[in-house]
Parts: structure tokens; sequence; C-alpha cells
């Protein structure tokens, strides 16, 4: 148990330019953390709260009612106390006494429960990723890069929201990395070269105006081989799909016109998934369509990973269900859409527990705050999305798995099997 000296927190800002809460603890020790909340835009509908002003300041999305929370309420009850990660977020949860984080807000628990972490790592002289397992089963994860941005992540017009790369038959993850980088630059150049525009979308990838899907599947297929890799050998793709920005009165409406039910739209998945070695697909279908994910469970569970992100929202109950119903076969591990470390921690054993594979993510709004790369190397995850390979708020969290990686020496790569045989 360790006693907390102060708490403070301020507003600050992420990486769109909108406030978000920041937390510093100090222990008596003398160590000090830090934790600062992310923000989504493409969120679910069954996330915990992210708690915003709502009035004149910043349009709304000041949290000042959120740091006033931490300051005043949350102040009053730790400090002096005694915790551990566990008991200190049991009490976040107590205080806040409602199922969705609606009274402290998630961004304020949030905030809170990373900084304790990070402070209670530093008073134990730890790397923070230790203090994320309870035995030393490390690995350093296979990244997914979004190096084509669309959906609600950019105005292009382009339907599904990530086009990542998984650089997967690599010895180490600074090849990962490397291999990742070079094939993002070489990207660049292609779409220079047929004119389209080089700026990046929120996480840091490529958003041209491109007609459809399959092209910009193409140019990605183009950009590996380019660079001097086998797509399907050296790396592979993947796709956050997003369906549920898209899913309106039971169809899936593109926006080229095409308008497909559950059944059609798996048909279409399993179509680009045979034609492109595609690996992973996130929210292929709605949280607001259990039906379809059973359909495109059935589908497709054998063959690739499927993610789910908005229909699990890092909750252990309704991941529960989602097993209990045989949906999916992996989910997406985002610490603000529960709240606090100890609930995203439940949600990963149960994940472990029952076979289905864990993705540690970060939000489209980001920060300086690298935890969830120790968070990805601490619970072995075998993969993290953490963007692309440009933008500060998304290779903050590449060069932290560097350092992590120095630290622990080679071998610790890619550890385990986790594409259970998906690779084709
Ligand atoms: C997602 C995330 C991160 P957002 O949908 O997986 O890429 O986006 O943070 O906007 O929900
Ligand atoms: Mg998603």
């Amino acid at each position: 148990m360790i006693k907390i000296k102060d708490i403070q927190a301020r507003q600050v800002l992420d990486s769109r330019g909108n406030p978000t809460v920041e937390a510093n603890i100090l222990l008596n020790c003398g160590a000090i953390g830090r934790g600062i909340s992310p923000s989504g835009a493409s969120t679910g509908r069954l996330e915990a709260l992210e708690l915003r002003d709502n009035d004149a300041q910043y349009l709304g999305k000041s949290v000042l009612k959120a740091t006033n929370n931490i300051n005043d309420i949350i102040k009053r009850k730790i400090v002096n106390q005694e915790f551990d990660q566990s008991s200190l977020d049991e009490l976040l949860i107590d205080l806040d006494g409602t199922n969705n984080k609606s009274k402290l807000g998630a961004n304020a628990t949030l905030a809170v429960s990373l900084a304790f972490a990070h402070a209670s790592s530093y008073s134990k002289k730890l790397p923070l990723y230790e203090t994320f397992s309870d035995t030393t089963d490390y690995s350093l994860p296979v990244p997914m890069m979004n190096i084509l941005n669309g959906g609600a992540h950019a105005n292009n017009g382009l339907d599904f929201q990530e086009f990542m790369i998984l650089p997967i038959g690599f010895n180490s993850f600074a090849d990962s990395l490397r291999s990742g980088v070079e094939i993002f630059h070489t990207l660049k150049g292609l779409l220079d070269k047929e004119s389209l525009s080089t700026a990046v979308g929120d996480e840091g990838g490529f958003a041209p105006a491109l007609t459809s899907n399959s092209q910009a599947l193409d140019l990605i297929v183009k950009s590996i081989e380019q660079a001097g890799y086998s797509p399907g050998i050296d790396v592979y793709l993947g796709l956050d799909v997003a369906s549920s920005e898209f899913y309106k009165n039971g169809r899936y409406i593109l926006s080229n016109g095409e308008s497909y039910n559950n059944l059609d739209f798996t048909g279409y998945l399993a179509e680009l998934s045979s034609r492109y070695p595609i690996i992973t697909v996130e929210d292929g279908i709605s949280e607001d369509d259990w039906d379809g994910w059973k359909i495109l469970t059935k589908e497709l569970g054998e063959k690739i990973q499927l993610v789910g992100d908005d229909v699990f929202v890092t909750n252990q109950s309704i991941l529960q269900k989602g097993i209990d119903c045989n949906i999916a076969n992996a989910i997406l591990i985002k610490f603000n859409q529960i709240g606090t470390v100890t609930e995203t921690l439940n949600t990963i054993n149960l994940a472990k527990k029952n076979n289905y594979n864990f993705i540690i993510s970060h939000r489209s709004g980001e920060t300086e705050d690298v935890t969830i790369a120790d968070l990805s190397v601490g619970t072995s995850s075998g993969q993290i999305k953490t963007g692309s390979l440009s933008r500060t708020d998304r290779t903050a969290k590449y060069n932290q798995l560097l350092r992590i990686e120095d630290n622990l020496g080679p071998g610790y790569f890619n550890k385990y099997d986790v594409f259970k045989g998906w690779l084709k």
C-alpha cells in the first residue's frame, strides 16, 4: 500500500486541440505520476461517459467539471490515505456510483487511475510495464499501423475508418516498425505521383480522396511491394470498418449509394479478405446488430481475427455476453471506454481466459501519455493499435516500445502465436 500526499488536476489539450483531463499524483515517498485521458471520435454507445462542460468555452468541450471533481471530491477521499491500484480504483468506482462513470466522468477517474499507476511504478523503481503484470511473461506487440484514414477520422469520402498494415514477419519490434515507416513513406510517394493529397488524418495516416475501399487496399499493397516487402508474408493488412457509423435502419449504407443487409455485408467483407491479405477486421458489423455479428463470426471467425470495439467497449459484462453468444474472437482494449486501470485489466483477463485475442488501443484524440505501450508489453497483448507513422501523439507510443525493447533485449517480439494459424 502506498500513501498519497497530494493530487492536482488540470485541463490540457489533446491532439485534436480539444481539452482533456490531466492528473498529477504525489506520493508520500516523493514519487510522482501523471496520467492524461484520451478521447474518441467514433465512440461506442455504451462507453463510459466523457464528462464535458457543454458551455461557452472551447465550443462546449471544456472539462472543468471533471478536473474539479478530481481537485475536490476525489482529492478529499484520497489524500493521506494508503492504496494499491485496485483499492484506489474501487474507491473511484464507489465514489462515482453509476454504471458508466457519469457522475465523476471517466475522463476524471481514468486520469487519476493512470497517474497512480505511474507514481506507484516510480516508487517501486520498476518499469511501468512490470506493474501491469503478475508474471514476467512480457512480449513486444505487432503494431497495427493505420496508414490510410477514412470514416470519422477524415473528410475524404472513404467509408472504412482505418486501413492498417501489420508487419508481422520480422525478428524485432524495431525492424517491424522500420518496415512500417518505409511503407508509409513509399505510400506518400505513390499518392504524390497520382496527384492525391498527402495531408494526414487524425491518427497520422494519409487521407486522400479515393473512390473505393479497393482502391485504398490496392495502393497499400503496391506500397508494401515497392518498399521491398511481400504482402501476405512479411506484412498483412487490417481494417477498422467502424461500421456503426454507416449502419442505418438495419442496413450498411456506403457513400457510393450501395446498401447491404448484414448477410450481404458479411459477404462483401469476406470477398475483400479473400482478395487481399487481410488478417484482421474490426467492427465489421455494427454494435447494434448482434445477429449480424453472429453471421460474421460464423462466416469468417475461423479464417481471420474479428475484433469487437464499439460492440464490447472494454466492458467485462458486455464481453461476457459476446463470449456467450459466440461473437467475434478478439476485443479492442481502450482504457477510457471503461475508466480505470483495474477494470481494464479485468476485461483483459476475461478475454485471456476465453481465448479471445485482445489488442491494446489508442483513441483518435491522443496526447503525450504513452501508458498503452507499457500496457501492451505488460499484458503480452501481442498487438497494439496506435496509429500511423507520423504525429508525435502516435509515434510517442512507438518510441516507448523501442525503449522497452532495448530494456528487455532480443526475443520478445511477436513471441506468442496470437494469429492462431490465420497467416495465409
Ligand atoms: C477506433 C478508435 C481508434 P476512436 O475506432 O478504434 O482508432 O477511434 O478513438 O475515434 O473511437
Ligand atoms: Mg474501432
